[in-house]
């Protein structure tokens, strides 16, 4: 431990420089301050309030219940203001704002129209050089305190220079405001401020038009007092009621996350819960009817339908009440909307709407504006056209950190950082909400305060260790943006063409930039990114450096989550079951699992195996046949499972591959131990190559299987080969496909270890598998190590390994072998799954492109030979 302040004699002249007086930028002053830092804001306004000091439009409100949307960190500020509403207007928010500037004196560390011009790190003197509009000064740390929402869209309406009279921009508005009375005006854009804005504006003008690109979902505010049980909750026990907003909630707002599936639920039980959050009038209970909305598109239609119904019942002219449903993308992935008497506003005799999709913008025209179809003249043009949202503002200054690198040209593809906190090549340099943190997806001020907390910690922790510089690794941020991408792809975000991916400005790049994950998850990710050392970050100081660098999140989010819920169920570890109960264990599961597709038909019957007849399910594609025909074998470790237990899996599989799939079962241990398994699945194969054309097959056969199963596939693909070379006859096999395969039974690979416990499949399941299905002396027996047998003439192979598995490295060995011995292989890597992931269909969305991967590479081979001219 060292406790030196300041490690130089020449003390720059302010130890933090922070750019923004709003929210973030006044509890930054206010905690630093605190911490005994020397701290100077700069503020490109007159005041304090960022958001709230710009966006002066009329009915500007905030969309988070002010009792939620206001600072926690002082327990004596927080019960010292009372909201005079639910939802508080901007002149009140602003008031707050000012009063917590003035209740904790923090003017005095800010310089008011002052704009950030440009910043360089001065590697030298380990500080950042800061121009700004009225002079420099330099500082040891530079934190952007700049907002998500802050620099308005440059205006790209056709012609708009030309108007003749005011236009007026939402988030610009004159401080003196604007009186509409008598007037002829124009509304462009339909997010949120001009869904706040229209009913007002509407009630002054003579007439108002709408222009409407894209409709957005919104739902009534219900604004009006403070809601009696919201007081009631915070009087209780207001601690409480911030911890939990901190803790405990993904949106920063204390509400019981559901875990209800809107896809299980009756149309009535839905529509009651749907009722209750259109009555409610929160975005946290909007956004919480059901567990499944944000990634299961049917659940999220259901949703967006009875918010249509809604519309059509408010608004009298159907065809207005059709231009105003939202079709084009699904529910949540435009930030909805709250209002006051929005919908009802069209049904004024002066307002009328015109849809920019069937009519387009021509032009502005002095007097007003021309469309594909019309022209109309207006006195006034307001711009409701949203914002250069998450990074507009930080790309907007020229910020230049270690070797003269540049941040708009590390951005230029899409903002990279880690944790939305900070970034590689920029040391002592933060970002307050930006890209890359739940931000947008939560209440605000709770997720500032968490930001400010951390950084002020970890300057803190710099400053008692005697580091000087920090900035985060390469490889930590590499995998941070990797973990925000995966987030977006398992929801429907990337569907609609938002701000929040960057669709809204002509150019930007298109990328899901907010952190999807929730604020409670991102807090305890950044609480374990301390506790390990402040993984990923590069930390310096004229004792030397540390750093424990890595990744801190690498599985799957959904798979990470699917963990914990298997963690809060403490179900018994399946080796400490009899197989019996192991076996009843399974089958429960089963029955709750999605049923998986539709196929053409489902045909049980049996074959006859070794010895006796076994079990098969035939899975028919609804297309014409006949098809390739590909025997599949379950997975279970030799020990559970049947011919109807990957029933979903087999589903997929034979509409994917377009393939009549044989599901065939096997005998288990420990009633029928080693070779049983491998006599059985030999016979089958063998009958399904004899019932080839009975089955409705092409000629052309493959195997598959997964886990075991994919082990019985290369044992008995093993087998067919050996026979047509030794006897002259057998299968002939155009592929084989193995999904997370074992392939061999007496090897513990590293990744046995380093995978055998936490994710699902442990090792010691398997080694339980292996105890009750063949002897330690027959495991290197090539029919169940086929690793350890003949690799060459196997048929060409599809082969998946998944990254926390224990089999992955027996599986990549199995598939370096193959390619050495000169069968054709496509390994599909599955980064981030487990074991048992790939092969859990409806279950996973992070599943499914992998799954698309390995089926497209089999379904090459299920048709080679029938595309292959003779
Ligand atoms: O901006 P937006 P906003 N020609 O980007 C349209 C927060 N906020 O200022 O969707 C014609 O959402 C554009 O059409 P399209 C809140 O997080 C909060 O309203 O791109 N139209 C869209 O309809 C919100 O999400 C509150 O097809 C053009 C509109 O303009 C975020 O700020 C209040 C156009 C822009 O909508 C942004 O909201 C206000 C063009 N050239 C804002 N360009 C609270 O309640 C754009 N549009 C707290």
């Amino acid at each position: 431990m060292n406790d030196v302040v300041d490690l130089r004699e020449d003390r720059p002249t302010i130890d933090v420089g922070i750019v923004g007086a709003g929210m973030a930028g006044l509890y930054l002053i206010h905690r630093l301050r605190a911490d005994g830092w020397s701290v100077k804001a700069i503020e490109a306004a007159d005041d304090v309030g960022g958001t709230w000091f710009w966006n002066r439009y009329p009915g500007a409100r905030c969309d988070i219940r002010s009792l939620d949307y206001s600072f926690s960190f002082d327990a004596e500020l927080d019960e010292e203001w009372t909201w005079s509403e639910k939802y508080a207007t901007q002149p009140e928010i602003l008031r707050y704002l000012q009063h917590v500037t003035e209740r904790f004196d923090l003017r005095r560390s800010i310089e008011f129209e002052t704009r950030l011009e440009d910043a360089a790190w001065d590697e030298a003197n380990e500080r950042w050089t800061v121009t700004t509009s009225s002079g420099s000064f330099t500082c040891r740390y530079l934190v952007m305190a700049t907002g998500c929402l802050s620099v308005p869209k440059a205006p790209d309406v056709p012609g708009i220079d030309e108007f003749d009279g005011p236009v007026y921009l939402t988030g610009r508005w004159p401080h003196e405001g604007v009186d509409f009375t008598g007037r002829r005006v124009a509304v462009i854009g339909t997010g949120s401020s001009g869904i706040q804005s229209i009913p007002l504006i509407a009630e002054q003008v003579e007439h108002l038009t709408v222009f409407q690109r894209t409709p957005n979902f919104s739902i009534p505010a219900h604004n009006g007092e403070v809601p009696e049980h919201l007081a009631a909750s915070i009087a209780a026990d207001r601690a409480e009621y911030r911890r939990r907003a901190r803790e405990e909630s993904a949106m920063g707002v204390p509400v019981d996350k559901t875990e209800l599936f809107a896809t299980q639920m009756t149309a009535e039980e839905r529509n009651a819960r749907y009722e209750a959050a259109w009555q409610e009038g929160t975005l946290a209970a909007i956004l919480n009817v059901s567990a499944d909305q944000a990634t299961d598109r049917q659940a999220n239609e259901y949703l967006a339908e009875f918010i249509r119904a809604k519309i059509r019942d408010i608004v009298d002219d159907p065809d207005t009440a059709e231009l105003l449903s939202p079709r084009n993308h699904p529910f949540g992935t435009k930030r909805p909307c709250l209002d006051s008497g929005y919908y009802a506003t069209y049904n004024r005799p002066n307002v009328d709407l015109v849809d920019l999709r069937s009519e387009p913008i021509e032009t502005v025209t002095a007097g007003g504006l021309r469309t594909a179809t019309r022209t109309f003249e207006f006195d006034d043009i307001v711009l409701a056209t949203g914002f250069d949202a998450m990074t507009g503002a930080i790309t907007a200054v020229d910020l230049t950190g270690r070797d003269g690198r540049r941040l708009v040209d590390e951005w230029e593809g899409g903002p990279v950082n880690y944790l939305g906190l900070g970034v590689e090549g920029f040391p002592n340099f933060f970002t307050i909400t930006g890209p890359g943190s739940p931000s947008v997806f939560t209440n605000m001020v709770v997720s500032i305060e968490q930001h400010v907390d951390w950084i002020a910690d970890t300057i803190a922790d710099q400053r008692e260790h005697g580091f000087t510089t920090i900035e985060p690794t390469e490889t930590a941020q590499a995998g941070w943006v990797q973990h925000v991408n995966d987030l977006g792809a398992i929801s429907l975000l990337m569907e609609a063409d938002s701000w929040y991916v960057g669709a809204n400005v002509p150019g930007k790049p298109r990328v899901i930039m907010p952190y999807g994950g929730g604020l409670d998850r991102y807090r305890r990710i950044c609480d374990e990114v301390r506790e390990h050392d402040l993984l990923g970050w590069q930390r310096g100081g004229p004792n030397g450096g540390a750093c424990t660098d890595g990744v801190i999140r690498r599985l799957q989010p959904d798979v990470e989550i699917m963990l914990e819920l298997m963690a809060e169920m403490n179900l018994p570890p399946l080796e400490t079951l009899t197989p019996d109960e192991a076996r009843d264990f399974m089958d429960a599961q089963a029955a709750m699992s999605p049923p998986g597709p539709e196929v053409g038909e489902v045909i049980d019957g049996t074959l006859p195996g070794s010895v006796g007849d076994l079990d098969y399910r035939l899975y028919r594609p609804a297309t014409e046949g006949p098809h390739p025909l590909a025997v599949y074998y379950h997975g279970g470790g030799w020990v559970l499972g049947s011919a109807t237990s990957d029933d979903a899996f087999c589903r997929e599989l034979c509409n994917e591959i377009d393939a009549v799939v044989v599901s065939v079962d096997y005998r288990h241990g420990p009633e029928a131990r080693f070779p049983a398994a491998f006599d059985d699945a030999r016979a089958a194969l063998w009958w399904a190559s004899e019932h080839a054309d009975d089955l409705g097959g092409n000629g052309t056969l493959l195997v598959a299987g997964w886990s075991a199963g994919g082990n019985q596939a290369a044992v008995v693909a093993r087998a067919a080969a050996d026979a047509r070379v030794n006897e002259g006859d057998g299968p002939d096999l155009a592929g084989m496909m193995l999904v997370t395969p074992v392939t061999d039974a007496a090897a513990r690979s590293a990744s046995f270890t380093e995978n055998g416990d936490g994710y699902v499949l442990t090792a010691d399941l398997m080694e339980w598998f292996y105890d009750h299905s063949v002897d330690e002396a027959d495991r290197s027996d090539p029919r169940i190590s086929p690793m350890r047998g003949e690799i060459a003439g196997l048929p060409p192979t599809v082969i998946l390994t998944a990254e926390f598995d224990p089999l992955r490295d027996e599986g990549q060995a199995f598939a370096a072998a193959l390619e050495a011995a000169g069968v054709p292989v496509t390994h599909v890597f599955a980064r981030g799954l487990l074991h048992t992931s790939a092969h859990a269909v409806g279950v996973l969305p992070s599943s499914a492109p992998v799954r698309s991967e390995l089926f497209a590479a089999t379904r090459a081979l299920a048709h080679a030979r029938s595309t292959t001219p003779a």
